[in-house]
C-alpha cells in the first residue's frame, strides 16, 4: 500500500498546483527567485491577518529581544547577544501563537518547494528576521552546501513573507538572478560584502512572497532608515533532511492535536514520523559526519526515487504532480 506523501497532504489542504503560474515555474528555473505580489485584503480571505501577525510578532520581539532565534541552538545562546549579531531573529514560531498556524501551508510556498525539490518535503523552519538599525549587512551566502553536478538535487526552498514594504533604503535582500546554476558559492568567487555587477535588490509591497532557490546567492543588506523590514521565513527541505526545528519534540501535545493530518505530516510530528537523531544534528558541522550525511542522503535518494518509479506504477491516489 502506498504511503501517504506530499502529493496527498496538497490535495488535502485543497491546494491547486495551479496557484503557481507556467510564467512564475519558469521564472524560479531561471532566475532562482520568483515575487509574487498579494494585497493585505486577499491575505484577509485566505484568513491569514498581517496587522494581527505584525502586532503579535512585535510584541514577541519586545518579550524575548537577545534571547530570540537560539530556539534551535539553545545550548550555544550567549546572554545579551543575538545570534546572529545586527538581526532580531525569532524562531519556532508554531509554537508561540495561532497566528502562525496557517503560514506554513501558504499554497504557493509548498507548490514552489514541491517543484523544485521535486522529493518529499517537510517543514524546516518557520522564523523571523529584522535587520536592526544601521545593522544587519549580510556577507552573499547560499543557505547550502553548493551542488557539485547540475543534476544534483535542490534540497530547500526559502519563501518570505513580507510583514512590511521591502525598500532599499529599510534593508532589503538582494538577489543574483540566476546564480542558482552555479554550482559554487560566492566566497568561491571572492564575493563577500561588494556589490555584485548583476545584483538585484528586492524592492517589494508587505504581504509579497520572495520565494527563491536554496541556492540563490543572496544576501540581507543593512537597515538604512531605521524603518522596520520585518518578515517571516517558511522554510521547506526534501523530507530526508533533518528539520532545523524538531516540531515532533518541541510541540506541546495539545498544540500538536489542533494540526489536520496533512499539516501534522508536513510538520512530521506524526506518531510515524521517524525521530531526528539528534546526537548527528548537534554535530552536524563536524567534517566527517557531514561527509557522512551527505553520503547517506544520497542513497536515500536513490532508494526514494526506485519507490517512486514502482509505486507511480501501482498508484491509485489522486496524483497532484
Ligand atoms: O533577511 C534577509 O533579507 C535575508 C536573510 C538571509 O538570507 C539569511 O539569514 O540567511
Ligand atoms: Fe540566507
Amino acid at each position: 500500500m502506498e504511503e501517504y506523501n506530499t502529493s496527498q497532504a496538497i490535495s488535502d489542504l485543497n491546494i491547486n498546483e495551479n496557484c503557481l503560474s507556467v510564467k512564475q515555474k519558469q521564472t524560479l528555473d531561471d532566475n532562482g527567485y520568483c515575487l509574487i505580489k498579494i494585497s493585505s485584503d486577499e491575505w484577509l480571505k485566505r484568513g491569514i491577518d498581517l496587522d494581527l501577525i505584525s502586532d503579535v510578532i512585535d510584541k514577541l520581539i519586545d518579550q524575548e529581544g537577545t534571547k530570540g532565534g537560539w530556539d534551535h541552538i539553545k545550548n550555544k545562546m550567549i546572554e545579551g547577544k543575538h545570534p546572529e549579531e545586527g538581526a532580531q531573529r525569532l524562531n519556532n514560531l508554531i509554537s508561540k501563537h495561532d497566528c502562525f498556524k496557517k503560514i506554513f501551508t501558504i499554497p504557493e510556498a509548498i507548490v514552489a518547494s514541491k517543484y523544485l525539490i521535486k522529493n518529499d518535503i517537510s517543514l524546516s523552519q518557520l522564523i523571523l528576521r529584522m535587520p536592526l538599525p544601521g545593522k544587519g549587512e549580510q556577507p552573499w551566502h547560499v543557505d547550502w552546501i553548493p551542488r557539485k553536478k547540475k543534476n544534483d538535487p535542490i534540497r530547500s526552498v526559502l519563501t518570505s513573507l513580507l510583514l512590511d514594504d521591502y525598500t532599499i533604503e529599510n534593508g532589503t535582500t538582494k538577489v543574483v538572478p540566476g546564480s542558482h546554476k552555479l554550482l559554487k558559492q560566492p566566497s568561491d568567487e571572492g564575493y563577500f560584502f561588494q556589490d555584485h555587477p548583476h545584483q538585484k535588490y528586492i524592492v517589494a509591497p508587505k504581504g509579497s512572497l520572495l520565494i527563491y532557490d536554496v541556492n540563490l546567492w543572496h544576501c540581507g543588506t543593512k537597515n538604512l532608515n531605521g524603518k522596520k523590514r520585518r518578515h517571516l521565513n517558511i522554510n521547506y527541505r526534501d523530507r530526508i533532511i533533518w528539520q532545523q526545528i524538531n516540531f515532533k519534540k518541541t510541540l506541546s501535545e495539545d498544540c500538536k492535536n489542533k494540526f489536520s493530518e496533512a499539516e501534522k505530516y508536513l510538520l512530521k510530528i506524526r506518531k510515524k514520523d521517524p525521530d531526528r537523531n539528534e546526537w548527528l544534528f548537534q554535530k552536524r558541522n563536524n567534517f566527517f559526519i557531514k561527509k557522512f550525511i551527505n553520503i547517506y542522503w544520497g542513497f536515500l535518494d536513490r532508494l526514494y526515487n526506485v519507490k517512486k518509479r514502482y509505486f507511480s506504477n501501482n498508484t491509485k491516489s489522486k496524483k497532484v504532480f
